[in-house]
């Protein structure tokens, strides 16, 4: 039996609803201050979040655009562009709106620290975005909760790759069964499982109903004990604690895969 030593964040979708509240508006608003009539709507970003990072998600978009700039360099110079005035206005976002974290994430974060056990971000999102959201919520001094953070920038391959966690792992000195990944994707379930890291899925807005297999847990959000496959023991009140955590782990070897 190995010991749980480490859980591994997420950021978009499972720390909180960022991209519902927080990227889809600040693309828009990034297109509207470049004049441009691009707008993405709800449904059709919906459609767009199976292509993980920001830039990718620009290209992906151009690509089926007939008034999309028509050469690569300069459909690469815009994407900068609207990356970088994206980024800028989704940290001030963050920072003046305020993005809430998803209900049970504080109680969670905050149990594991005070009981020792290790905490990494695991993201595909800019590193900006991150100072910005953990900044907010656990003040200055996020990376003494969070020892260490994996971003879009440090990685080669974004997920459904497996890079991301690869680094975490290899900057915590754990293997992957040490740990559990905490996401809301099926990009990041895939990078996860890719890492041979055991995966609990938190659902998110955007991915509620999307098919997410191979986790050793799946439920609504970490707020709730109801609607868990497999089912928590004890009372229905209160948020998923560090005890659960354990429990799922110590019983993934035994359990078949849940979808
Ligand atoms: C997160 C992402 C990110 C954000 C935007 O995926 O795909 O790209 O949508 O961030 P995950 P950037 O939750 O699986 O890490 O614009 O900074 O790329
Ligand atoms: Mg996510």
């Amino acid at each position: 039996m190995t010991t749980l030593q480490a859980i591994l964040w997420d950021v978009d979708g499972t720390l909180a609803e960022t991209e519902r509240d927080g990227h889809r508006i600040a693309f828009n608003q990034a297109f509207e201050a470049l004049g441009l009539m691009w707008r993405w709507d709800e449904a059709y970003y919906g459609h767009l979040l199976n292509i993980t990072g920001g830039r990718e998600r620009l290209r992906a978009d151009m690509a089926q655009r007939p008034d999309a700039p028509p050469t690569v360099g300069e459909r690469d110079a815009l994407v900068e562009e609207l990356h970088r005035r994206k980024t800028a206005i989704y940290t001030a976002l963050v920072r003046e709106t305020g993005i809430p974290l998803r209900p049970g994430v504080r109680e969670l974060v905050e149990e594991a620290r005070d009981d020792g056990i290790r905490q990494a971000i695991t993201t595909t999102t800019s590193r900006a975005n991150v100072e910005a959201l953990l900044g907010l919520h656990f003040g200055k001094t996020w990376r003494q909760v969070f020892e260490v953070a994996v971003c879009g920038e440090d990685v080669a391959k974004k997920k459904p790759d497996p890079e991301v966690f690869l680094r975490a792992l290899k900057a915590l000195n754990l293997n992957p069964l040490q740990a559990v990944a905490i996401e809301d994707s099926p990009g990041g379930v895939a990078a996860a499982l890719a890492a041979e890291v055991p995966v609990v899925v938190a659902r998110s807005a955007y991915f509620a109903q999307a098919t997410l297999e191979g986790a050793i847990a799946i439920g609504p959000g970490l707020h709730s004990r109801d609607g868990w496959r497999p089912a928590l023991a004890g009372p229905g009140t209160g948020p998923v604690s560090l005890d659960d955590l354990r429990a799922w782990h110590q019983e993934m070897d035994s359990v078949s895969q849940f979808g």
